[in-house]
């Protein structure tokens, strides 16, 4: 009695035992292939029956699925003031590229949505940045000005380069924050330290940080944080505009112009000029760009060539062919060198003024 009501509430036996019944019957008056036949109705009904055992498994634990986690959807409930059609935030600036990729101007987002976004996901980010020789001295600023400005509120890893471990200070970090510190060579020229970042980001990616984060930002270390740095970078690839260059145009711009070198771009191509102090992305994409960057490189010093600036012409190169999926302003990464224009209303990140002939040899 108990096998035939559950049978009729399952209509997947219920199936089954109707098409036995049918083949049955119909054996039965053909009279003929009912053995060899009997073992295709058993595979069916193997079939059928390890095809409902998951369905209820999964139905009673959930934990058997890949897609288990859809069942924990949660619909926050965010106030905030509608968007207008008709009144973009900015008018002054280029706010998404011909490709679509946003760019990320102060007045253009919402971070209390964001940031809802990314706890849902609980977002893990990695910010790399290299101290090599005498560039330790800049740590302690960068780190504290971090811990006020970046990803409040989120999981960071600060991964720290360096071949001085020993002078790398003590700091205190919010909770789900910590530095980890990377011990590595310091290359005699200070183009090969800056070079070679490529190379140990690519390597490290692999090694270590996939486990480790969802996201990497890199950037260089003589810089200071003013101002909130948070998820509104994060992408799937992105770069930030240079304070030099962002009102020039493309025969300006300071790309290698050698056709010999692998960093090549002739004065009729070219999106913007991106700075190299700044990029990063999910790390399957961050391998892919240090992994070009160095491999470009090395092609290139086979052949005694060195771009003009360094890694910074090499990752342009790339982000003319892989257009980078979100664009950071020059807020990102400013310079006082460059002023104060009017449209840039907030210096997030800033670089520090340092004596070039003191600090890199
Ligand atoms: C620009 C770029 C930089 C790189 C360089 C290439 C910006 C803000 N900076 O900076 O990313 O593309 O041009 O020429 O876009 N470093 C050390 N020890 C050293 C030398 C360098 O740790 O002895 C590291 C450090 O993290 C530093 C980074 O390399 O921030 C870049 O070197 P830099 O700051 O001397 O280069 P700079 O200012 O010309």
């Amino acid at each position: 009695m108990r096998i035939f009501s559950k049978t009729l509430s399952n209509p997947r036996r219920l199936l089954f035992c109707l098409c036995a019944g049918l083949l049955l019957s119909w054996f039965t008056l053909k009279g003929t292939g009912l053995h060899a036949n009997l073992d295709l109705l058993c595979q069916l009904h193997r079939i059928l029956s390890t095809e409902a055992d998951l369905l209820s498994q999964h139905n009673s634990t959930g934990t058997n699925s890949h897609l288990s986690h859809l069942k924990d959807v949660k619909l926050p409930r965010i106030l905030y003031t509608k968007s207008d059609v008709f009144n973009p935030q900015r008018t002054d600036v280029l706010t998404v590229t011909p490709w679509l990729a946003p760019i990320v101007w102060h007045g253009t987002f919402n971070r209390h949505i964001l940031n809802t976004q990314f706890h849902q996901i609980d977002v893990r980010v990695g910010l790399t940045v290299f101290a090599i020789k005498k560039y330790t001295r800049f740590l302690n600023t960068f780190i504290e000005s971090a811990e006020k400005f970046f990803m409040v509120g989120h999981k960071v890893n600060y991964y720290v380069f360096t071949d001085r471990v020993n002078e790398i200070p003590n700091f205190t970090f919010a909770k789900g924050r910590r530095l980890v510190v990377l011990e590595v060579p310091a290359y005699e020229r200070w183009q090969d330290v800056t070079m070679r970042r490529m190379e140990m980001i690519r390597d490290f990616s692999i090694k270590r940080f996939v486990k480790e984060v969802d996201y990497l930002a890199c950037v260089d270390v003589d810089m200071v944080f003013l101002d909130e740095v948070g998820v509104e970078i994060l992408s799937n690839v992105f770069g930030a505009l240079h304070p030099g260059f962002f009102e020039k145009s493309r025969n300006e711009f300071t790309y290698e112009r050698r056709p010999q070198s692998s960093a090549y771009i002739p004065v009729e191509l070219g999106d913007f000029y991106f700075a190299g102090g700044y990029f990063g992305g999910v790390i399957e994409e961050v391998i892919k760009l240090t992994n070009y960057c160095h491999n470009a490189m090395m092609a290139d010093k086979q052949q005694n060539i060195e771009a003009l600036w360094q890694d910074e012409s090499y990752l342009n190169r790339y982000f003319l062919s892989h257009k980078p999926t979100k664009i950071l302003s020059p807020e990102y990464i400013w310079n006082n060198y460059y002023g104060s224009p009017a449209v840039v209303k907030t210096k997030r990140f800033l670089g520090i003024d340092k004596i070039y002939d003191e600090v890199r040899f």
